[in-house]
């Protein structure tokens, strides 16, 4: 379904404007589109050529490297042409090698080629996609793990475990008569269980590979006048939010996307929780407030500690108790007005500065549920997370299976439905339109 037989062309660089602006060309032919396109008969491999393109009637100098096949990004020819980076001229060189016998790339089809041609497995080749879109170190990181292939070396190794198991059962399967067991009856679920602890590892990181690929909505709420925003614009390092004396100032939600230690954040400001509200507007802050709760992955509840603890704020951690939440006691540069009967919290007063840093390492603890500096890799991918949810439900079927004195035959089909979900995620057992809808959403270029 997939044709690498002919030969792809596309703008590698951004859109737009720039110091260079790169052409890249993929396939059996690159190389004769190459000197076609820049009238010279010969590229090294490897090296720098100067060349000249015509387009309109001027001629830009460019820089031609050509890589020949197979130790190419793409696994094939590829011709890269470096030239100004003037939209008119980098699309001159496009139409020119599209003339040439070259055809516009599809979006994603070069890291497509790659990943038909083995330079990389499926994993790797939607890291790409994830390392280009990072916005935070730590996206940047989760995408290296799983293009230097540590997930899947991780995924391969519980696969080889179960291939291991499976041969020895299917063995046992083959030489029944002989009443020869090439695996103890009673071993084949303990040695399932194994393997579904291991993929329980994995998946019980997904959480946070979700949230460092995706980010998380954390809602600050509060009394009025408890410094919520204040904390905010502290967080968000500007001065987003309106902050004053009067208590019910913040009306409206107030929204800022912020790098929490590399975990993108949706930060929202809400109104204070008061039990009666002034006005209409007020009410309506509130109920805006209580829903951007609701939405939320974690709660900065916030309590003033200049102030004696109140009705309202014991309503609010009522109201909250259910929820992932972190209780912040603010304005901790003023004397305690608390007599030491009340919840503790991390101590902040943001316009000092002081307790951010301690605030900002407990929101993404708790937002991962995990600590930091785990060797487990994150799994960062929805299509990963439901392969790895596949396969572990087929193992616990099949360990029950096998814990009953189910034929052997019924294990086996389990654990070959498991390994398939497996090879799915690193991709050496791949449907097209599974193919089609990853590359799909890749730039052009790419
Ligand atoms: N000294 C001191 N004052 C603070 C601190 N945080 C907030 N304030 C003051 O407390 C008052 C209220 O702060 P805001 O951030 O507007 O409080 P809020 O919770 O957003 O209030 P509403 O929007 O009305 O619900 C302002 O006068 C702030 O300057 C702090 O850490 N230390
Ligand atoms: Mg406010």
């Amino acid at each position: 379904m997939f044709s690498t037989d002919d030969t792809i062309v596309a703008i590698a660089t951004p859109p737009g404007r720039g110091g260079i602006g790169v052409v890249r060309i993929s396939g059996p032919v690159a190389h004769a589109v190459g000197t076609t396109v820049t009238g010279t008969s010969r590229f090294q491999p490897r090296h720098a050529t100067l060349a000249r393109v015509a387009v309109g009637d001027v001629h830009d100098q460019v820089i031609v490297t050509f890589f020949p096949a197979p130790a190419s990004y793409t696994g094939e020819d590829v011709v890269e042409i470096s030239a100004h980076g003037s939209p008119i001229i980098v699309n001159g060189i496009v139409e020119a090698a599209m003339s040439a016998g070259a055809r516009l790339a599809e979006p994603g089809e070069f890291t497509l080629r790659a990943y038909l041609h083995g330079r990389m497995d499926l994993v790797q080749a939607e890291a790409v996609k994830d390392l280009i879109d990072a916005v935070t170190p730590l996206q940047v990181r989760a995408a290296f793990d799983q293009l230097d292939g540590t997930l899947t070396t991780r995924i391969g190794e519980i696969d080889a475990a179960l291939f291991d198991l499976s041969t020895r059962l299917e063995a046992s399967l083959d030489f029944p008569e002989e009443g020869y067991h090439f695996v103890e009856p009673g071993q084949v679920a303990a040695e399932i269980d194994v393997v579904r602890g291991r993929i329980t590892t994995l998946l019980s990181h997904a959480r946070r590979g979700r949230l460092i690929r995706e980010g998380a909505r954390v809602a600050i709420l509060g009394r009025p006048n408890a410094g919520k925003s204040t904390l905010f614009n502290a967080l968000a390092g500007a001065h987003r939010a309106i902050v004053t004396d009067t208590p019910g100032t913040t009306r409206d939600l107030v929204t800022e996307v912020v790098d929490i230690n590399g975990v993108p954040s949706t930060l929202v400001d809400t109104a204070g929780l008061r039990v009666q509200p002034d006005d209409a507007v007020e009410t309506e802050g509130i109920a805006r407030a209580r829903s951007a709760a609701a939405a939320a992955d974690l709660l900065l509840v916030v309590l003033d500690g200049s102030r004696p603890f109140s009705e309202e704020d014991h309503a609010i951690l009522e109201e909250t108790a259910a929820r992932p939440r972190l209780l912040v006691i603010s304005k901790s540069d003023l004397p305690s007005a608390w007599n030491g009967n009340e919840p503790s919290g991390v101590r902040v007063a943001p316009p000092t500065g002081r307790g951010l840093d301690d605030l900002r390492r407990r929101i993404v603890d708790a937002l991962c549920a995990t600590g930091a500096g785990t060797d487990t890799p994150a799994v960062t991918n929805l299509r990963h997370v439901a392969l790895l949810e596949r396969a572990l439900t087929t193992l616990e079927r099949a360990s029950a299976a096998a814990a009953a004195a189910v034929p052997e035959e019924f294990v086996a089909a389990d654990l070959r439905e498991a390994r398939e979900a497996l090879e799915e995620v690193i991709g050496s057992r791949t449907a097209d339109d599974t193919l089609h809808a990853i590359f799909e959403r890749f730039c052009i270029g790419k």
